[in-house]
């Protein structure tokens, strides 16, 4: 009773782990009885946003898209979590902003991996794609990833468990009295 929400903002690489950490994130939240909704691309990139590719102009609006979106969770009761690459830092610190000016909490999590890491990954072949030219603008390879200096909670998925991850965010929203 009385909770407010609030931003939780995922950054990284693709097969980064980000994805996997937002997700076992709002599991945990859920089945503590928290109110938490998940966006990601797959309820993004193939409907809201269908109409955008992966060029620079067209990452910068996907970003709004979801800011605009997300903020419309976080300012009810519920935790936002966003799942996107987002590789550019003037795109996430419009979005800082605009919840900044709404009065809503945001915190940017950084799921840090060596882009060797990623690449070794490459779960849907991607990366393997990128090199090859089949892909192009392809984050990491062909396209820029400007990681953040600044982000509230950093954490590096080859070193840490799933579980480890979550402990730490959670830890993070404990202290700063947001659970
Ligand atoms: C980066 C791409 C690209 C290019 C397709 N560059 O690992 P995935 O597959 O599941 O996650 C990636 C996803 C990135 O979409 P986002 O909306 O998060 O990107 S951004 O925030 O930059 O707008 C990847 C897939 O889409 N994908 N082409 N060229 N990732």
């Amino acid at each position: 009773l009385g909770r407010k929400g609030f931003m939780l903002w995922f950054t990284g690489l693709s097969a980064s782990g980000k994805s996997t950490l937002a997700t076992a994130l709002e599991q945990h939240l859920v089945a503590h009885g928290v109110s938490a909704y998940r966006l990601d691309g797959d309820n993004i990139r193939f409907g809201l946003n269908k109409n955008l590719g992966f060029s620079d102009q067209d990452r910068t609006e996907n970003i709004r898209r979801i800011s605009e979106v997300a903020k419309l969770f976080a300012d009810s009761t519920t935790i936002a979590i966003t799942s996107f690459i987002s590789p550019f830092k003037a795109d996430r610190a419009v979005a800082r902003e605009l919840h900044n000016a709404a009065g809503i909490p945001f915190i940017e999590v950084y799921a840090d991996v060596p882009i060797q890491v990623a690449e070794q990954r490459d779960p849907k072949g991607l990366y393997k794609k990128a090199r090859e030219g089949v892909i192009k603008d392809f984050t990491g390879i062909s396209s820029p990833y400007e990681a953040p200096e600044q982000a509230e909670v950093h954490i590096r998925t080859d070193l840490v468990s799933v579980e480890e991850g979550v402990r730490k965010i959670v830890a993070y929203l404990e202290e700063r009295d947001l659970l």
